[in-house]
């Protein structure tokens, strides 16, 4: 049986990675941090086969004692402070962990390496946010890098760090440029889901309004579920390497909101957002848009769910939550509007 470490198994990514390399029949460990985390009891109820282990990214002995225990095969570095905006108000904070951590990962990779004689292979979860102000469209493995926030360039020493241990010690150590992927797990401080869940909740009634920031910022959106086969496909390889991981197609925030109030059959939805320059950033990255043809020829990857489906997935698992949140104490089978039937015409 192939044992698997995954940080950040309390993300968006690290649920679905986990689930899909305990289908595979992996014995996963997943690295939770700190000494009463809040979602410690959404681990043991969602992934109650991931085995876990206590551990900080800011922690190299907590790391090298967590590695002896599970003496993986292969270790996904999933963990970061990901929320861009976060990064300049917590910038050192952003630097140490999202950065920093990425070399404490690859040392406690490479100890144990040398402890146990066997191979660890790695991925280091890198971003498209590396290419920051990009200087090409669609950007690949070989674009400049040029980023726009200490996120994005926490991240680019997290890369280089990875070709670096790559380069001086010969580890199996890989790379994932992964562009935007969203899910109903994404987090609600990122835009995708601030929109659906607006969107769940004034289908319902219970929201009136949403404030954004910049609307014309252009993503490249894929689905989390699709983009964590693609990292467990690179530690498959038997040469370690980078690969962007996207979709390529560009969307702006403006064409998530026609997409998600059309599900909910409203096609004007300016009564409804408001824009403030509270979420504006102090830098923008524009646009977004990758050129994942490595990941096609090499890995035998491609993104499976589209943008029309992704934003249908997120509004329709929003209005299933709020519903359970509104009612589910008082009804035992809660009801809800078949929004679907009014939006339908508007879906592709
Ligand atoms: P999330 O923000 O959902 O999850 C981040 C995870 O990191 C959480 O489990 C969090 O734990 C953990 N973490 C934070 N700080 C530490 C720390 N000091 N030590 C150990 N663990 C820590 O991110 P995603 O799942 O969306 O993304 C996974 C990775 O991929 C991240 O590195 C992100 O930067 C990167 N990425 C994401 C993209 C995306 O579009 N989703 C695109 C490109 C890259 P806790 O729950 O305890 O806070
Ligand atoms: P991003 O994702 O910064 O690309 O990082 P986010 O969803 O936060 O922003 C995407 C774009 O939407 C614009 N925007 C807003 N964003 C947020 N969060 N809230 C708003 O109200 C809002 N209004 C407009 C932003 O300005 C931006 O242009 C994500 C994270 O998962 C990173 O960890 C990852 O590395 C990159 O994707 C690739």
């Amino acid at each position: 049986m192939r044992r698997a470490l995954i940080t950040g198994i309390t993300g968006q990514d690290g649920s679905y990675l986990a689930e899909l390399l305990l289908a595979k029949g992996y014995e996963v460990f997943g690295l939770l941090r700190g000494q009463n985390n809040p979602k410690a009891a959404w681990l043991e109820r969602e992934l109650p086969d991931v085995r876990v282990l206590t551990g900080d990214l800011l922690d190299l002995p907590g790391l090298i004692r967590a590695f002896a225990r599970a003496d993986p095969d292969e270790v996904y570095n999933l963990g970061a402070i990901s929320f861009v905006a976060y990064s300049w108000e917590n910038a050192r904070m952003v630097a140490d962990v999202t950065g920093g951590g990425v070399l404490n990962m690859l040392e406690a990779v490479r100890l144990q390496q040398e402890r146990s004689g066997r191979q660890v292979r790695f991925y280091q979860a890198s971003s498209s946010e590396m290419f920051g102000k990009a200087q090409a469209v669609p950007q690949n493995e070989t674009t400049l890098l040029w980023p726009r926030s200490p996120y994005g360039v926490a991240k680019v020493f997290g890369h280089h760090m990875t070709v670096n241990y790559r380069e001086t010690y010969g580890m199996h150590a890989s790379s994932g440029i992964l562009f935007n992927h969203e899910s109903p797990r994404r987090g609600p401080e990122f835009v995708t889901r601030k929109i659906s869940r607006a969107v769940a909740r004034i289908a319902l009634g219970t929201q009136h309004e949403l404030v954004l920031g910049n609307l014309d910022a252009r993503r490249d959106w894929g689905f989390a579920g699709d983009y964590v086969k693609a990292m467990h496909l690179m530690l498959q390889q038997d040469s370690p390497d980078d690969y962007v991981i996207a979709s390529g197609e560009a969307h702006s925030v403006r064409e998530f909101l026609d997409a998600a109030f059309a599900y909910i059959g409203v096609d004007d939805w300016s009564p409804y957002v408001r824009t403030s320059a509270r979420f504006v950033r102090p830098a923008e990255v524009d646009l977004l848009v990758g050129d994942w043809s490595k990941a096609k020829y090499v890995l035998g990857w491609k993104p499976e769910v589209g943008f029309e489906e992704l934003v249908a997935m997120m509004v329709e698992a929003d209005l299933d939550a709020e519903v359970r949140a509104e009612g589910g104490a008082a009804e035992a089978t809660p009801q809800r509007p078949d929004f679907r039937s009014l939006s339908r015409a508007n879906v592709t």
